[in-house]
């Protein structure tokens, strides 16, 4: 059952985010998502150490921990997990298309039903959306850093799409599937500040200190299967991980179905409708496939150079 409150709703409304707790099953959804990561990356790791790349196959450490080892010997990218395209959509851009991501966490009911709370029933899944591992920021290779492994510059995520979903009502919802806290880079937000509409963002995409909102800062400290769901407008960023552990998590955005998305060339999906049940996608085959097809089309089109968002490195306003 949800225990999702009319308070919770307020606060969505009024401050612009609400943190619910348990939204994500341990068992049903934590473990099998890991356990999926887990075989990938095994299956990596075994082709890399019988062609003599690796000396160790890391087979006595927790999924995480074998991936940072990956990561920072260069032989794994955090993107061969990503669940997106990175923004080059070269030939060889890797994406993750594995059905129990797409069925426990992009499908996943609970997150659905709370965002039908939200936005009513009839839902899109946006295909702008991560997975984050943060690895113990001391340890990451200068030349490795970026906001999937490291912090995230204030910004609002509608910030990152085209300007024809500013009208759209889109939730953005950010899953612990660790513990997170202040200390291993949870997300920071500005309660309140989606009031502010969408403001002023310069390259790499951030929010310039003198367009930031000097309300308090609130870091979202969470279980494992928490989710904070928040509003396209509401200011956010990420904390570096300062700790002995590793931060991992998703972050997914849902709109309302029909309005445009700001982002029409990748494949989103009806995640929830009650007046057409039947455009519903319930096959990750179908889902993994509509992704190939979408890469194959953005090289065919030429395509590939296509900015991901509205700011320009050499707008007047951020000189
Ligand atoms: O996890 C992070 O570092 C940033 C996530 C984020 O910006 C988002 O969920 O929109
Ligand atoms: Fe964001």
């Amino acid at each position: 059952m949800l225990n999702v409150q009319k308070a919770d709703l307020k606060s969505f409304k009024e401050q612009g985010f609400m943190l619910i707790r348990g939204v994500l099953d341990p068992e049903d959804d934590i473990k099998p998502v890991e356990e999926e990561y887990s075989t990938f990356l095994n299956s990596i790791i075994e082709k890399l150490y019988i062609s003599g790349e690796l000396a160790s196959t890391y087979k006595e450490l927790p999924f995480l921990e074998r991936f940072c080892k990956l990561l920072f010997k260069g032989l794994v990218s955090i993107r061969q997990l990503d669940i997106t395209l990175p923004p080059n959509y070269s030939e060889d851009a890797p994406i993750y298309l594995g059905p129990t991501v797409f069925h426990r966490v992009l499908r996943n009911p609970r997150i659905l039903e709370i965002i039908e709370l939200l936005i009513g029933p009839e839902i899109y899944c946006n295909a702008v959306q991560h997975t984050r591992i943060k690895p113990r920021e001391r340890e990451i290779p200068e030349d490795m850093l970026n906001n999937l492994i490291a912090t995230t510059n204030w910004h609002q995520d509608l910030g990152v799409l085209d300007p024809e979903a500013d009208d759209t009502e889109i939730i953005s919802v950010w899953v612990a599937m660790t513990d997170v806290n202040e200390n291993n880079g949870c997300l920071v937000i500005i309660p309140g500040s989606h009031k502010q509409k969408l403001v002023q963002h310069c390259q790499p995409v951030h929010i310039p200190d003198d367009k930031l909102l000097l309300g308090e800062s609130l870091p979202v400290v969470m279980k494992a299967g928490d989710a904070l769901f928040f509003q396209k407008t509401l200011m956010h960023s990420s904390k570096p991980n300062t700790s002995d552990s590793i931060r991992w998590s998703f972050d997914l955005r849902y709109n309302l179905l029909g309005k445009p998305n700001g982002r029409s060339w990748l494949p989103g999906f009806v995640a929830h409708s009650v007046a057409s049940p039947q455009n519903v996608l319930t096959s990750a085959e179908e889902w993994a496939q509509n992704w190939r097809e979408a890469h194959a089309r953005l090289l065919k089109n030429g395509d590939s150079k296509k900015p991901h968002n509205r700011w320009h490195a050499n707008d007047p306003a951020c000189a």
